[in-house]
């Protein structure tokens, strides 16, 4: 595989991902292409950053832990201690590695998918999005009217689910990257 080919990347995804998660793949990958019509994104980016985003998701935390050691990915306090949020990171690492894809603007868009960052790109925000709010998504508050808002403004809807991202880490105790913060305060200001 030198080129990134959506056929063989999503074969790949079923291969290495459970069923649930491979389902969730295919969702995220739909909704972003809608996204990117809605929105003159790159349909194609759309949708290989979309099949690749959870690429790493599937690992074990060891397996998460040594691929960023070997390969001088840095890592965060919050992160040491929570590795499940490597997987955006590590994900983003494998798509180049081992699915050849070049385009950093869809290296970025899976790095960032969990937390998000200050001044995401176009394709960034269609991601971060799209794996809130696709079809198999039924936990979230809100989500009827986050669906809605990510079809008029990606901002807004953006800012809805970090907010709502917070209050359920606060809720449930869960410990907060400083990058899930730096996000929110950066959308919540602009
Ligand atoms: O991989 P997915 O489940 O499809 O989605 P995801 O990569 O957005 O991960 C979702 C989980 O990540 C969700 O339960 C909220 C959590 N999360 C997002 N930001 C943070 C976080 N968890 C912690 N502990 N800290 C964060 O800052
Ligand atoms: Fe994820
Ligand atoms: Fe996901």
């Amino acid at each position: 595989m030198k080129t990134p080919d959506l056929k063989k990347i999503r074969k790949a995804m079923e291969k290495t991902q459970d069923a649930k998660r491979y389902e969730h793949t295919l969702g995220v990958t739909y909704t972003a292409a809608a996204l990117a019509m809605r929105y003159d994104e790159s349909i194609k980016n759309a949708e290989i950053a979309g099949l690749l985003h959870d690429c790493a998701k599937c690992l074990s935390d060891q397996k998460r832990l040594s691929i960023c050691a070997k390969h001088k990915i840095d890592i965060n306090d919050v992160e040491r201690r929570n590795p499940f949020l490597l997987h955006a990171k590590v994900g983003g690492f494998l798509a180049m590695d081992e699915y050849h894809v070049q385009d950093m603007d869809v290296i970025n868009a899976i790095v960032n998918h969990t937390t998000g960052r200050p001044n995401m790109s176009r394709l960034e925000k269609i991601i971060f999005i799209a794996d809130y709010i696709e079809p198999g998504r039924k936990q979230a508050p809100n989500l009827k009217e986050i669906r809605k808002l990510a079809f008029i403004d990606l901002d807004q809807a953006l800012l809805k689910i970090l907010k709502d991202t917070l209050d359920y880490l606060k809720d449930a105790g869960g410990e907060i990257d400083p990058m899930t913060r730096k996000t929110y305060d950066y959308y919540a200001n602009i």
